[in-house]
């Protein structure tokens, strides 16, 4: 028997709100994040590719929101995933190069808040953060950088699986899985983490071959001949010194013999080593030496790296479908991004971690329906310290005090991104030294016209460039005349950065150089 009007109204909460939850629920988003691995921005069509095939990256831009100055705070794998988790640089969450420390999961990370807010969790995929995820509730992850054909796949609890196929076809089948059977009551986040197109760019059997017949433009910079430029000099990332015919190429017969070829099924490996005999054959005959061959290895490198980028490619393309067929699409959001960026020959280079351009900047792409206006584009400057923030804000749920970006929603939602209040200046600052690629720690502060990079640990070296008048970034001009008031301008802004970020151990450094 109901007394008074305090009895009805508990009994009707008791009865109705987990309907009100449910409903709320239902209203809140949910969010795919596919996090590919070394995907340069110049090798995608949205960004003004038009040699690379990537229909289904591109149809995300021109569904939604492109972002054209998306940097990274240190420019690899493990350390930009951290960031991803946290919010937070390098040096406060503690995850400054691959590998050499364990990731502590124990501090903030947007996962957990998500899942306190009931957003059901999963990441599937690459994650390569030294650990295993926290804040997830489904997992099926790839052990460190994990192996493109027949890969293993960790999963809960600590379960070792090795699958039959190509990463990228097997990460979206599990996605896919995970999308039919999950708690359909509740909102969810999950993250796809590709593993391409990391080196050593391993296509799928059937995009193998499929730039053959494409000549690549050699970059403006491709010789660049690092003149007043110590840690570029001294890097160990080049397509004529560090680049191997064995691992890289797959042309030596010891490699196809041996190496990853042993992991291949007979069937695989038939096709696969077709391919790369030919390959070898054509090495042998031309027998090139000198610029030619650097060209030659160049040609090769790009081939492999967007036919890899091809089975990326088609497997957003898959997903994407899937959002479709199932209703989903509609309140999803997709964000597409990869852990850094990737030189493709500039400089001549292969692999990341400069402050320079390429490496420092990383496809983002976001699509909202009903909220982003498709083919937006935005120019500001984000950055992967926002991606956490945002995707919490997205969700609804609150960004912890800690979490050192911000949510770049307001951009996303604005009639005219332009008119955004919005950060101006970009702080890097990259650590891992020596080893791989012996690139020397550095930080540094990008602002739209200047760059100015101090690298150390034995390089100890100021750079300065104009980007405006120096676009591939070839021409340190620090110390030259004329440049005393924009560097000591820059200088005085870098400080700033660094207190404002609490990076210590810089302005050590800093107040030294
Ligand atoms: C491997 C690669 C390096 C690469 C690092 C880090 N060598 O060591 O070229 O820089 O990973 O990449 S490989 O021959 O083993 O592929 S990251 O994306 O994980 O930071
Ligand atoms: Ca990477």
């Amino acid at each position: 028997m109901i007394r008074s009007f305090r009895q009805f109204t508990s009994l009707f909460v008791l009865l109705f709100a987990p309907l009100l939850a449910f409903s709320q629920a239902e209203k809140r988003p949910n969010i795919i994040f596919i996090f590919s691995d070394d995907h340069a921005y110049q090798g995608i069509g949205a960004y003004g590719n038009n040699i690379a095939k990537t229909p289904s990256i591109d149809r995300l831009a021109r569904e939604g929101a492109l972002f054209k100055n998306c940097f990274v705070t240190n420019s690899i794998c493990g350390p930009s995933r951290a960031t991803l988790l946290t919010g937070k640089y390098s040096h406060m969450n503690g995850y400054r190069d691959n590998g050499r420390t364990l990731f502590d999961t124990d501090q903030t990370l947007f996962s957990k808040e998500l899942q306190k807010n009931g957003y059901q969790t999963a990441w599937i995929g690459k994650m390569h953060l030294n650990s295993l995820p926290v804040g997830f509730d489904y997992w099926n992850i790839l052990p460190g950088q994990g192996h493109y054909y027949n890969p293993d796949f960790i999963s809960q609890p600590n379960d070792t699986t090795r699958h039959t196929g190509h990463v990228s076809d097997l990460i979206t089948q599990f996605s896919t899985e995970w999308l039919k059977e999950r708690d359909d009551t509740k909102p969810f986040f999950l993250i796809v983490g590709h593993k391409a197109t990391h080196r050593t760019w391993m296509p799928a059997l059937e995009d193998l071959g499929a730039y053959d017949n494409v000549t690549f433009p050699l970059p403006a910079n491709f010789y660049d001949d690092y003149e007043g430029r110590v840690s570029a000099r001294d890097q160990d990332m080049s397509i004529d010194k560090t680049m191997r015919m064995k691992e890289d190429l797959k042309i030596d017969p010891d490699y196809q013999k041996d190496g990853l070829f042993r992991r291949f099924t007979p069937e695989q490996r038939k096709i696969f080593k077709a391919y790369y005999d030919k390959v070898a054959q054509e090495a042998k005959d031309k027998n090139l030496t000198g610029k030619a061959l650097i060209e030659w290895k160049y040609q090769r490198y790009l081939r492999d790296y967007y036919a890899t980028a091809n089975g990326l490619d088609r497997n957003i393309g898959k997903l994407l479908d899937y959002l479709d067929e199932s209703g989903l699409a509609k309140n999803t959001i997709v964000i597409y991004s990869s852990d850094q960026g990737f030189y493709l020959g500039e400089h001549g280079w292969f692999d990341k971690r400069f402050i320079y351009e390429e490496s420092l900047r990383t496809p983002l792409i976001v699509r909202y329906p009903g909220v982003v206006k498709p083919g937006t584009t935005i120019e500001q400057f984000v950055m992967n310290i926002d991606w956490a923030p945002t995707v919490l804000d997205l969700a609804s749920t609150k960004i912890p005090s800690d979490m050192q970006g911000k949510s770049f929603f307001p951009l996303l939602k604005a009639v005219d991104p332009k008119k955004v209040p919005w950060r101006n200046e970009a702080y890097y600052h990259y650590y891992e030294f020596p080893q791989p690629h012996h690139v020397y720690p550095h930080f540094g502060i990008r602002t739209e016209r200047y760059k100015l990079v101090y690298f150390y640990g034995g390089a100890d070296s100021w750079e300065l460039f104009d980007m405006q008048k120096d676009p591939t970034e070839v021409s340190n001009i620090y110390g030259q005349k004329g440049t005393e008031s924009v560097t000591k301008e820059l200088k005085a802004k870098l400080q700033k950065l660094m207190i404002e970020y609490k990076d210590q151990e810089a302005l050590k450094i800093l107040a030294g150089a």
